[in-house]
């Protein structure tokens, strides 16, 4: 189904009105550029796993190889993926807004490819490394992607793995204040191809909508954000985002 376009323009108004937006995005604004989502589409080779249990300290523990294995994988097609039109148009909305924060779940860097300055990656980076124990940084060397092990912590000899956050890890701390100051300070929130299944960045449209911000939410489906949402434009991010940029050029 496609957004009206009277359903546009009401977004583009309450945008345009706003003196302080938050935007949090998912996976599916990535998922025009030819990212897999993380629960949609785990494709190929990987289909047969199970992603919350790859994306996790237990699984890291069960099976480091596969699980370097995956993400090397994802961090190829990363690399291979060029930004679309939704993440540009985003890029575009921090230019047309005062204070504009964009908050994404997504390990990928699209949105910073497609012109966006300030990116508050809660779920970490997938084209960064660390140590699983110390923490230490690691810059990833270009053997190292090929192994099937993961490489060892130059500090503490354990395993490196990507900078991002698994299931029953607590989100960076600066940056997550920083996202949660945007969503509660916001007086609009847009959020872009998001299951709003996981927490607690799910929590953070439902904080700023009790906190009387304007809830905007664009998805093909519907899900508990699009709920509770106070306008929900139905469609892709590729598609809807640059109408609702027109539509706030045609305000002007
Ligand atoms: C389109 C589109 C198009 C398609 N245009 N849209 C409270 C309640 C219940 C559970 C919990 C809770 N608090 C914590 C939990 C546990 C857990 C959790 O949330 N579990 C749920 C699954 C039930 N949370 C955690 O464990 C978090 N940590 C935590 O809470 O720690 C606290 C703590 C710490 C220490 C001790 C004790 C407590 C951490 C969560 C980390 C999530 N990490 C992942 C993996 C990152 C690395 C990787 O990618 O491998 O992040 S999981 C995965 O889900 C990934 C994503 O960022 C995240 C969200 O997924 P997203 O973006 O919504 O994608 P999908 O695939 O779900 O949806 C795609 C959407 O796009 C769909 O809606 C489509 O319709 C749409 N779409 N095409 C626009 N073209
Ligand atoms: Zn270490």
């Amino acid at each position: 189904m496609m957004a009206q376009l009277d359903s546009i323009s009401q977004a583009a108004h309450l945008i345009r009105q706003a003196h302080s937006a938050a935007c949090l995005t998912g996976a599916g604004v990535s998922a025009e550029s030819g990212i897999a989502t993380f629960r949609d589409a785990q494709s190929g080779l990987w289909s047969k796993f199970d992603p919350q249990q790859l994306a996790s300290q237990k699984g890291f523990a069960a099976d480091p190889a596969l699980v370097w294995g995956w993400y090397m994988d994802r961090l190829h097609a990363v690399e291979a993926a060029l930004p679309n039109p939704g993440h540009r148009a985003l890029a575009q909305l921090e230019a047309l807004v005062p204070a504009f924060t964009l908050i994404t779940q997504n390990i990928d860097d699209l949105h910073e490819r497609a012109g966006s300055r300030q990116v508050l990656h809660i779920h970490g980076r997938i084209n960064h490394f660390r140590c699983n124990y110390c923490r230490y940084d690691h810059a990833l060397q270009v053997g190292e992607r090929h192994n099937s092990l993961p490489p060892q912590c130059t500090v503490c000899g354990d395993r490196v793995r990507p900078d991002v956050v698994w299931f029953g890890e607590s989100m960076p701390r600066r940056i997550w204040d920083q996202a949660w100051q945007a969503a509660e300070r916001c007086d609009l929130m847009l959020v872009v191809g998001t299951s709003g299944v996981v927490y607690p960045a799910a929590q953070l449209p439902f904080l700023a909508k009790e906190r009387g911000a304007t809830v905007i939410d664009v998805n093909p489906e519907c899900n508990p954000i699009s709920e509770m949402a106070d306008l929900f434009l139905q469609g892709a991010g590729g598609e809807v985002l640059p109408r609702l940029i027109a539509a706030m050029a045609n305000e002007d």
